[in-house]
């Protein structure tokens, strides 16, 4: 047992009270020992790779709450379900663990440096997703859980589970304040960062103080986002979002597939144009060869399965490749080469491709590329004559 948790009691208390299958309640001097235990934690968290590690009380998140299911009301979600699917759910720690009493928040750094852009016609990856950052998150998330579980503690990692609102609980843990793009900034660090927490019975301190809005009247966020999906300071709307739409099943919004450009999983724009995230960020070289290109060819020629191996890390609705293949098909007709022979194999073999949504696709991308010559005259699923009959300009 560590010399501190003899020291302050706070271990032993919680292993006495496991044995009687009790609940573990603070002990008499609770409150130097808690914050002396949350100290240690902290430190586990950052020597095991978290860039910054917070604490809070594992209260309801009403903010949170009152955002959720008024944006839901109002549309701006989208069909989005995560966070949405179960608002009380997901702003109530006690909902994941009935006794929970602290929240450790930890946020992991996904500043890299960016590769040299490719040859290829390539689609660009955003960049939480250029390598499994979150998998860097919860190693070090359960480094503190494995601490409270071996003293006697609870302990649940949460890292972009639908069961907790991560941002806010990273507010109320004092490591940064809410972005007007929404994203969490770390203090003198920027908002490159992925977030996650470790809820736990053990009663912890220090409670972190908020942190100040550190924005000012910057509004290069809301001017620079390529759709206008930022209607608010802090309020993004689902239906416009980029990011978003790349994940939604279904046909892309016509409206914002020219917006779309190159993107082929994430959108940055709202980042990169902030001065605290670009200029602050801790780039970290994790050994790892960043993802932040991929062929478009190869997404619209690989099998099913290889696709879903080699994107396991990303969120693709049902876990079906078509999605994937819809976002490259409109890339394809943003940024592919009109001249290209294997361009034009391809998108001959998705106009009559057997998934109608696919062949959809394949008119928009053909015909924006100026191959109307490639495009049938009808198509007997009305989704497809619906583009045919809403050709888009050549690029
Ligand atoms: C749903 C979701 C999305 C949706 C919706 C995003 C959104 N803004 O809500 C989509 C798919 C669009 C998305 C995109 C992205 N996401 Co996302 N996403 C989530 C998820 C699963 C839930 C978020 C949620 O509950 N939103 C609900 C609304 C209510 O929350 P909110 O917008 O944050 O609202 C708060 C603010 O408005 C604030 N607020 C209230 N009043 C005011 C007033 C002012 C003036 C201001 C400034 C703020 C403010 O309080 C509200 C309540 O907390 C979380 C993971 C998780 N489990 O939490 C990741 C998460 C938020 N996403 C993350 C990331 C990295 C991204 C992207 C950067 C990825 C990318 N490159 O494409 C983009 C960023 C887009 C953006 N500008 O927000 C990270 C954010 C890390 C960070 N530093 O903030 C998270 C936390 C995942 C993680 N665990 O790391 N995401
Ligand atoms: S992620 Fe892209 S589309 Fe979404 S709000 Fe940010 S800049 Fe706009
Ligand atoms: S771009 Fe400016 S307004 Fe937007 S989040 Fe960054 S600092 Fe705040």
């Amino acid at each position: 047992m560590p010399e501190w948790c003899l020291r302050f009691g706070i271990v032993q208390l919680a292993k006495k009270t496991a044995n009687k299958s009790v609940r573990a309640e603070p002990s008499k001097d609770s409150a130097i020992s808690s914050v002396r235990y949350g100290e240690q934690l902290i430190a586990i968290g950052i020597a095991a790779g978290l860039h910054r590690v917070g604490i809070t009380n594992a209260q309801v998140l009403h903010r949170a709450r009152t955002a959720l299911t008024e944006r839901k009301s109002l549309g701006l979600h989208n069909e989005m379900q995560f966070t949405y699917r179960n608002p009380a759910r997901s702003t109530d720690p006690t909902s994941t663990m009935a006794s929970a009493k602290s929240i450790i928040v930890g946020a992991r750094s996904y500043a890299t440096e960016m590769p040299p852009s490719p040859s290829e016609v390539s689609a660009r990856v955003a960049r939480y997703m250029w390598v499994d950052y979150y998998e860097m998150l919860k190693e070090g998330l359960q480094k503190i859980a494995l601490q409270l579980k071996d003293d006697g503690w609870r302990a649940i990692v949460l890292a972009d589970d639908n069961s907790i609102v991560d941002r806010e609980v990273a507010y109320q843990a004092g490591l940064g304040w809410y972005g007007k793009n929404a994203n969490l900034l770390i203090e003198g660090a920027g908002s490159y960062f992925v977030l996650g927490s470790v809820i736990t019975d053990a009663p912890l301190g220090p409670i972190a103080t908020l942190v100040e809005d550190g924005c000012g009247s910057c509004r290069r966020c809301l001017d620079n986002c390529p759709t206008q999906a930022i209607i608010a300071p802090g309020v993004v709307d689902a239906r416009k979002c980029l990011s978003w739409l790349l994940q939604k099943p279904g046909i892309f919004d016509p409206a914002y597939r020219v917006a779309l450009g190159d993107r082929l999983y994430g959108c940055d724009d709202c980042q990169e144009v902030c001065p605290p995230t670009v200029r602050r960020a801790i780039v970290e070289n994790s050994g790892v060869k960043p993802r932040a290109w991929v062929d478009v060819m190869s997404i619209l020629t690989l099998d099913d399965q290889t696709l879903l191996t080699k994107f396991k890390a990303w969120y693709i609705s049902d876990r079906d490749p078509k999605w994937l293949r819809r976002n490259a098909l409109i890339i394809l007709g943003n940024i592919g080469d009109l001249s290209d022979e294997v361009t034009h194999l391809i998108l001959k073999q998705y106009l009559v491709d057997p998934d109608p949504v696919l062949r959809a696709h394949a008119v928009w991308a053909a015909a924006r590329l100026g191959l109307k010559q490639f495009l049938p005259t009808s198509d007997s699923d009305p989704i497809v004559q619906a583009e045919l009959d809403s050709l888009p300009s050549v690029k």
